[in-house]
């Protein structure tokens, strides 16, 4: 299983590549590593598993966190509606985009940073995104608010982005524009 020992942190210049697309269909081992990321994420929600494995909790998760440059994401979390995202994904792509954008206002976290970095991070508040998912069937989901930036947090991480890249360093608070504020 996937712990912390195996999540790459900051300054791994993994992080930093741009990850390489995954021919389809995926191998086995791919669909296998997609599979235990989302699980992953799965185990560190749940209360005894987590603490169990000293787990930090996470909604996703991208493949080059654990240190493989590949278009693959994982994600597992609830959105203020209790609509359930679960996904392990292969070469997600935003198809399109809003003009308006969202930001948390607690700002965001990475499982790779292990420090704070205090901001608002502008984000589409509305993103449509294609992919194909761990059964090989191409999905197109229309995503808003906490959902859409979830995913836009994970594939940054697919082409090098860290979160704090959106942080304005003059005014980490500035109010960004045409931006709806989410409270998480
Ligand atoms: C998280 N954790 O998942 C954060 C970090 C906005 O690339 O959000 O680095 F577990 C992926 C309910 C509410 C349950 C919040 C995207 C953040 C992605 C993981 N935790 C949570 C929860 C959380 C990162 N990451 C603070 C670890
Ligand atoms: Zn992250």
């Amino acid at each position: 299983m996937i712990t912390m020992k195996d999540i790459v942190r900051e300054g791994n210049p993994v992080l930093r590549e741009v990850a390489d697309e995954v021919e389809m269909p995926p191998s086995e081992e791919e669909k296998e590593t997609l599979g235990e990321m989302l699980q992953y994420l799965k185990n560190s929600q749940d209360e005894q598993i987590c603490d169990r494995y000293s787990l930090r909790p996470g909604v996703g998760l991208a493949a080059p966190q654990i240190g493989v440059s590949k278009r693959m994401l994982a994600v597992h979390f609830t959105d203020f509606n209790d609509k359930l995202y679960s996904y392990g994904l292969f070469n997600p792509k935003i198809v399109s985009h809003s003009v308006e954008k969202a930001y948390l206002t607690s700002g965001e976290g990475c499982l790779s940073v292990d420090r704070e970095v205090p901001g608002y991070v502008p984000r589409y508040a509305r993103v449509t995104i294609k992919a194909v998912d761990l059964e090989g069937n191409e999905v197109k989901l229309r995503l808003r608010d906490f959902a859409a930036i979830v995913f836009q947090h994970e594939i940054d991480h697919l082409n090098g982005v860290m979160f704090y890249d959106h942080i304005d360093p003059d005014n980490p608070f500035k109010e960004p524009e045409n931006a709806k504020a989410l409270d998480h």
